[in-house]
């Protein structure tokens, strides 16, 4: 299993009071999250975290106490024609590169895994589900890229990498990596996953299609607050609760923020769960974080 996160601040696209650093922080939540799920269902396969740009090693600490084995990967500039917001998807093309390993199973940090899904590796290459996309000329389906069942692929990632190279022609779709993929793979045999396996909480109508989930996506907590799927089907929303206050507690802990440090040099990021002042989750540390705890140079 495979997981991709590169943080190169000037690429953080920002927006009200969030700053890169921030975005950082909730993301380590949720790729600790996500690797904390892994281990609730038991999966026996190793899993791997590729980290690129800045790196903080008191955070990284904590994917190496649940197991997860860290690389350094190149940092994949997003393409000129990417959209903002996906400059960070293309990460995850690094995953064609890792010839180290016959079958490659990568998931977003955005996702939770509720079932072990040890099995799928062993179906075929490439798996990805399909999605309507939204809007977009020219593109009414887009393979999904939050789960995606690979083989690497010197040749392939070649390719791949050559289109978002500078001087690449724009391509159709999201402008992310999944207008990568529907590209690389125009003339090639793709096999679909079903939907519990890279599901999307807004298709989920009833308890029966809740229950059904492998892989849940976007399961982010912000987004809580436009349902109340959680309180609607609690066997899903509790375990998702207890796994983020969970991979919070844990980020807090690193964060070890001295209460010494005046608030002016904190930087939290915080979640609320539903509309209730309740279950908020903080996460601070140092305005300046990459002048006091950067992985390279201890
Ligand atoms: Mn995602």
């Amino acid at each position: 299993m495979a997981l991709f996160y590169g943080y190169v601040p000037a690429h953080v696209r920002v927006h009200n009071r969030q700053t890169p650093l921030k975005q950082y922080l909730g993301d380590m939540m949720l790729l600790l999250r996500l690797v904390l799920s892994l281990r609730r269902v038991g999966t026996s396969l190793p899993v791997h975290l590729y980290l690129s740009g800045d790196r903080h090693a008191k955070y990284e600490r904590l994917f190496e106490e649940q197991g997860v084995q860290l690389s350094d990967a190149p940092y994949v500039n997003p393409a000129h024609w990417a959209n903002p917001w996906h400059a960070g998807t293309f990460a995850k093309l690094h995953a064609l590169s890792l010839a180290a390993f016959d079958t490659v199973l990568v998931l977003d940090l955005d996702c939770v895994v509720l079932r072990n899904i040890d099995h799928v590796v062993a179906w075929p290459t490439p798996s990805f589900r399909y999605q309507v996309a939204r809007g977009g000329a020219g593109c009414d389906w887009e393979l999904q890229s939050g789960v995606m069942l690979l083989r690497p692929n010197a040749h392939a990632h070649g390719r791949a990498l050559r289109m978002i190279a500078r001087t690449s022609d724009k391509l159709p779709g999201d402008r992310g990596d999944q207008s990568v993929w529907r590209a690389l793979y125009t003339n090639t045999t793709l096999h679909e996953l079903p939907a519990a396996f890279n599901a999307f909480k807004y298709e989920l109508n009833d308890a029966d299609e809740w229950a059904s989930v492998s892989v849940l996506h976007d399961g982010w907590m912000q987004r809580w607050e436009q349902g109340h799927w959680p309180v609607a089907y609690p066997d899903v929303g509790n375990v998702l609760y207890a796994l983020t206050t969970n991979a919070s507690r844990l980020m807090i802990r690193a964060a070890n923020l001295s209460s010494d440090v005046p608030r002016s040099a904190h930087t939290c990021y915080y979640q609320r769960r539903g509309a209730t002042r309740s279950g908020i989750l903080y996460i601070c540390d140092h305005v300046n974080l990459s002048a006091t705890t950067k992985l390279h140079g201890q």
